[in-house]
Parts: C-alpha cells; structure tokens; sequence
C-alpha cells in the first residue's frame, strides 16, 4: 500500500481489535495508521462530518478519502489489500462455512454485553441460559464442520479473528459473573476452540486485567464512556492509567465504587 490507511479506534475496542488481530498475524502492523479515539469526550466535528454524525468506532478512511465502517467490512477489506496470505479461506464453500460461523458472532457479542451489564438479580439466570445456548450452538457447529479441531480449518483464520476479541472481551464475566463455560459434550468442542483462539500469539493485544478494569462502569450498566450516577470520570478514561488502579470489586449488583476507589481520580 503506497499511502496508509487510517484507522480511527479505541485502543482497547474488540471490534477494532479484529484489525489489530490481522495486521499482527501478516507482521503488517504498520500497514494502518491508527488515530486513537477518547469516547469519554466530545468527538471531533472534522471525523464526525466524514462519518456523516455516527459514531461507532472503528472506522477506515481509504488513502483515496472513502469511509468504511463496521469492523467485519473493514476487516475483510484489509484482508484483501494488505500484503501476505489471505485470512478468508479460498474455497467458496470453505469460505461460506466461515461465514456461517461469523454470522453467529452478532447475537453472541450481544447476549455477553447485555449479561454484564444487567444490574437486575431476578434476570440474571435469563441472561446467562441465552448466553449459554449460543455457546451450544457454536459447539454444534464446529462439530459438524470442524469435530477434530482446534480451529474450524488447519489453523487461525477469519472466524478466529472474529470471535477471539469477543472471548477476551467476556473475561468481564468470568470476573463480575463469575462465569465459567460448564463441563460436558455441549461445550467441549467450542471450549477447545476458544481456548486455541485465545492462546494465539497474534492476539495478546488486551489483557484480563485491562479489560476487567476499563469495563468496570458497564458492569454497573453504562457502556460507551457514559458516566455512572455519582461519578465523575469513566472507567474508560485514559489517564490515570490502567495499570496503575486498583482491581474492582466484583459485586456488580449492590455495591457502586466511587471514582477514588476506583483509582481514577489523579
Ligand atoms: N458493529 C460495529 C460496532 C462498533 C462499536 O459498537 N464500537 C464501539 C466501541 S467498542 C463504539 O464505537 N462506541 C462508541 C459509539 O458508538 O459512539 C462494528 O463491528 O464495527
């Protein structure tokens, strides 16, 4: 690519982690000029007229000036324009189980953002049955195309992309749900999936530690850098740092940490 493409994101934003995921395993990290974007502020009116007043991140400005948005068309584009092997299997019909696949991954991404942010005790067996039939579905799939495993073909290609910032996103449930995928047939298979997706070395951008912390305010039900009753600075702030604030508590349900317990006041 003789001009780089921007990329506007969210540093630790899954979707636009499915890009870094790509770039990462074709060693083309710097195919993509990332602009880093703080949603706990106003957004820029220059990027906001490009996006024509939407918000949602990430977002691709070709080096020809074209916009291109939601991470699945960005990343099957860059897929085809950065240098190095293709992610998308070649074979039409390989491609079209992929496809499949990644056509599981709206309802899943929903089904874990909406558990983490529900506050209600009395829904919370609700969220966790949905939550854990779309994990069955995914089994049933890979066994039927994929029952040896561990990646749907020989080794991680575009669904992986896809879904491994998904499962790294959802360690917020292992901590505020305490979730954990149960033992048995019914998951067996997709747990071996998740398990190598998440192992692959093209996909150590976010940490557990990261993610538990930034996403502490939609544990208590704000997403997107909204600000929770009480406080004055998001969980999603950049400053201070991550690293160096506390774990939060994990009681989601009756307890409401301050911003100073949190760590995010300077
Ligand atoms: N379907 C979109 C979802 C993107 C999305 O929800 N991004 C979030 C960040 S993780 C966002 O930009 N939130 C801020 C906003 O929507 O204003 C995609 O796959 O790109």
């Amino acid at each position: 690519m003789p001009n780089k493409h921007i990329v506007y994101h969210i540093p630790v934003c899954p979707f636009s982690q499915r890009l870094e995921i790509l770039l990462a395993l074709r060693g083309q990290e710097d195919a993509v000029d990332f602009r880093v974007v703080d949603i706990t502020k106003p957004r820029d009116p220059e990027l906001l007229a490009k996006t024509r007043g939407t918000t949602a991140l990430p977002v691709l400005e070709t080096a020809e000036g074209t916009i291109l948005k939601e991470s699945l068309v960005i990343l099957r584009y860059l897929d085809e324009v950065v240098k190095g092997p293709s992610l998308r299997r070649s074979d039409p019909v390989e491609h079209a189980i992929e496809s499949m696949l990644i056509a599981q991954e709206g309802p899943f991404t929903m089904a874990g953002y909406l558990f983490v942010m529900n506050r209600d005790p009395d829904q919370r067996d609700s969220h966790l049955e949905k939550f854990l039939g779309l994990y069955r579905t995914m089994n049933d799939f890979l066994m039927a195309h994929s029952p040896e495993g561990p990646f749907l073909f020989e080794s991680f290609g575009l669904a992986e992309a896809v879904f491994t910032p998904m499962f790294k996103r959802f360690w917020f449930l292992e901590y505020y749900e305490d979730f954990a995928l149960p033992d048995g047939p019914e998951y067996a298979r997709v747990r071996q999936w998740k398990a190598a997706c998440m192992a692959h070395d093209a996909t150590d951008q976010v940490s557990k530690e990261e993610i538990v912390k930034l996403y502490y305010d939609y544990a208590l039900g704000a997403g997107n850098g909204a600000l929770v009753e009480g406080r004055q600075v998001s969980s999603f702030a950049f400053n201070p740092p991550w690293q160096a604030r506390p774990w939060p508590p994990k009681d989601k349900y009756t307890t409401s940490a301050s911003d100073a317990e949190l760590g995010l006041l300077p």
